[in-house]
């Protein structure tokens, strides 16, 4: 990860050259954050484009420049345009064609060259380049990293959009994902001229009325909590953020409320989608979700945090989950 030989490929090849940048569906502060400091980084000597599966969600509006940002479902005939006329796509914090939607087959189709920047537990062999380390706690941070080599000054602005990435990816230094690595880069990029009050109140201190209203809804029909086996979760129905004008990124932060509790050993969300059940795993200590993920749900991750999915509808996937975190909490007798 990280070889020198790599980053000297990488300084030698982007240069006057048309580059694509494109992030996983339902991007995040850290896909949308990682993409515009490497936009920002290669400007000044390529022609780029922002391409992203489907739309941002508005509480990070405030990230998105106007300039070369397409969305596929808006531009989807231009954007098989622009891949025909590119040379260089860079895929952002994901390393699976499954994260991207429609945009899959249009990638494995195509001869440029794919340069994967990646945290992800789910690389899949399809890049001719890759920047990958799952110890990352973001992609923000792996994007410092080479940057730093290429030995570049990082600008403000890229700072702030790394240090953004960072800071949503680790929930504010708190998930476990969090390591000395990722303070001394957040640190750096403060050095290097980051507001980080600035930062901190566009992310936190940017709740809608319909946000705070979803929560109070959520906390009031839609959390359950399993006291004597110290498990809670979310569920959340397929039109239950369109009720409030919301996307289901915003549903992600329900996770820290019930990750609050004390002595909670696992916490879940649990989202109905159009075909598929998404379940989105916590734990702490030394409950191991990831193998959960793996077992029960198509997914994986890490031990404290990770992710898959069923096909089964919504209420079938909340019985499979109950049943079999409950018979993992007893095999490994974490409390009785
Ligand atoms: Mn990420």
């Amino acid at each position: 990860m990280h070889k020198l030989k790599n980053i000297k490929c990488l300084n030698k090849i982007i240069i006057k050259k048309k580059i694509i940048i494109i992030m996983h569906i339902n991007p995040d502060g850290d896909a949308l954050g990682s993409s515009l400091a490497l936009y920002f980084f290669l400007k000044k000597k390529n022609k780029i484009k922002i391409i992203l599966p489907n739309k941002y969600p508005e509480s990070l509006k405030w990230m998105v420049i106007k300039e070369d940002f397409l969305i596929y479902k808006e531009n989807n005939k231009k954007i098989l345009k622009i891949f025909k006329e590119s040379n260089i796509i860079f895929c952002i914090d994901f390393s699976n064609l499954s994260r991207i939607g429609k945009i899959k087959k249009i990638i494995e189709k195509s001869t440029l060259i794919k340069i994967i920047i990646d945290h992800h537990w789910n690389l899949e062999n399809f890049s001719d380049l890759n920047f990958y380390d799952k110890n990352s706690s973001s992609c923000s941070e792996i994007i410092y990293k080479i940057l730093n080599k290429i030995k570049k000054k990082i600008s403000k602005k890229i700072s702030e959009y790394l240090y953004t990435g960072i800071i949503t990816d680790t929930g504010s230094f708190k998930n476990p994902n969090t390591n000395y690595e990722t303070f001394k880069i957040a640190s750096n990029l403060i050095k290097n001229g980051t507001d980080i009050q600035k930062i901190n109140d566009l992310i936190y201190k940017n709740n809608s009325i319909e946000k705070i209203e979803f929560l109070s809804f959520a906390i009031k029909k839609r959390l359950v909590i399993l006291k004597k086996w110290k498990i809670s979760y979310f569920y959340i129905k397929k039109n239950d953020t369109k009720k409030f004008n919301l996307s289901t990124e915003d549903t992600k932060e329900l996770l820290n409320y019930i990750m609050s509790l004390k002595e909670n050993i696992v916490s879940a969300l649990i989202i109905e989608r159009k075909n598929k059940t998404k379940i989105s795993l916590r734990s702490n200590g030394n409950f191991n979700v990831n193998k959960i993920a793996k077992k029960y749900f198509n997914g994986g991750g890490h031990k404290n945090a990770s992710g898959g999915y069923s096909n089964s509808k919504l209420m079938e996937t909340i019985k499979e989950f109950e049943k079999n975190i409950k018979k993992n909490i007893s095999e490994t007798n974490l409390y009785i």
